[in-house]
């Protein structure tokens, strides 16, 4: 942090959870709040690969992002190191906001401990904190029935809830008050070394009792909490991160005018159709998400759809109409990446032609994320 800048205790901040927990989310709305207070931010996001909506959606608003692509914070250490450090020259951030991947888990030992120990000097590194969306958390623990992933990967999903320092359930107005409090309980009851909260990140009611909770952790009796390590049979977080599928498309678009936010909708819920429709049983939407950024001007629109049943909802919109401009698509889910393409492919096209417009595709990778191999993995002493 700055030579000047104010002493905080948490200045390096993981913001960890699910996909589609609302993470990104998260870092924006408290990335404008600490700016709000006179300190400089500077921003990670982290995927496994290139074209992220999550940097452009972030870069938009006008704040220094850095992304790390082609692996993990905990696969790709020194890559965070060095991000941080280009962040630091650049802009001389108080504040530093990470997001690792979405289906990543074991943060603790790989990257909070590691951060610790070698670079404690230089960054106040901040107890985890884990992110869950309030209606995929319900049923993974049996609250409520729906649709949810296959073993493996909820595996992961509750590696994440466990190693939690502090447990975040997002977008808590989407519960009923009472079905809220009987969440927390839950969470509070099966996750006790846990801090339980509840914010809505994206109106920004709770993030700054979030933020303060951060600061505050070190002196909460859960700060002492931590034994050693968790267990992590890295089996089964290999093979829950490989039934998971991946997909980045860069495409230009253009040839005519075109209203970008129905582009945005449309696109995704004709792809969230073709998913129920396919004959891929099990097929589970993680997180599908896409931006759309016109060569003129600096406007962004945004798209996410968070599960299958739920519907598609724009986080932001453009401004304008627009003739040219650059579409990034985000796509996991529980599937065959193949799939994911094809699908993805077919609704493109579709919706290129009904609009009579041109797509060329700059970047496409579909892949399913290799084992993961931390670059350390330490225990507390
Ligand atoms: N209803 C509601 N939606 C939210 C909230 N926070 C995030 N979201 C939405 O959840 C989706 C996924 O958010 P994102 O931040 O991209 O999740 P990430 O994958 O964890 O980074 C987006 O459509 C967000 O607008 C919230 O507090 N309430
Ligand atoms: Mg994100």
């Amino acid at each position: 942090m700055g030579e000047e800048g104010q002493v905080l205790n948490s200045n390096y901040i993981l913001v960890g959870g699910f996909l589609g927990a609302g993470k990104t989310t998260a870092i924006l709305k408290a990335a404008e709040i600490i700016s709000q207070r006179g300190l400089r931010v500077g921003l990670i996001t982290n995927d496994q690969s290139q074209g992220l909506v999550d940097t452009v959606m972030l870069a938009s608003h006008g704040f220094p992002t850095e992304e790390i692509t082609g692996g993990c914070f905990c696969c790709r250490f020194p890559s965070l190191v060095e991000a941080s450090q280009r962040l630091e020259n650049a802009s001389r951030p108080d504040v530093f906001l990470a997001e690792p991947v979405g289906s990543c888990t074991d943060l603790f030992a790989t990257v909070v401990l590691p951060l610790r120990k070698m670079y404690g000097d230089q960054f106040g590194v901040s107890p985890l904190s884990v992110l869950v969306d309030p209606v995929r958390v319900q049923r993974v623990l049996g609250l409520k029935s729906g649709k949810s992933f296959s073993p493996k990967v909820t595996y992961i999903y509750e590696k994440q809830l466990e190693e939690a320092d502090i447990l975040v359930v997002n977008k808590r107005e989407l519960l009923e008050p009472e079905e809220l409090k009987t969440l927390v309980e839950t969470l509070q009851a099966k996750y006790p070394r846990a801090q339980v909260l509840t914010m809505s990140a994206r109106s920004g009611d709770g993030v700054e009792a979030w933020l303060d909770a951060i600061q505050n952790y070190g002196s909460t009796p859960n700060a002492l909490r931590r034994l050693g390590q968790m267990d992590v049979d890295y089996d089964l977080y290999a093979d829950g991160e490989a039934l998971l599928g991946w997909l980045n498309m860069t495409v230009q678009l253009g040839g005519n005018e075109f209203d970008g936010n129905e582009f945005l909708i449309n696109l995704l819920s004709d792809l969230q159709k073709r998913v129920s429709d396919s004959s891929a049983d099990g097929m589970r939407i993680a997180h599908l998400k896409a931006t759309l950024t016109p060569s003129q001007g600096n406007d962004v629109g945004v798209a996410n759809l968070v599960r299958d049943d739920f519907s598609v909802e724009q986080s932001h919109r453009l401004q304008e109409p627009l003739s040219e401009g650059t579409l990034l698509l985000n796509f996991r889910a529980e599937a065959s990446p193949e799939l994911m393409r094809n699908l993805a492919d077919s609704s493109l096209r579709a919706l290129l032609a009904q609009l009579r417009l041109t797509g060329q595709e700059v970047l496409v990778e579909a892949f399913r994320p290799s084992r993961p191999n931390p670059t350390h993995r330490l225990a507390e002493v």
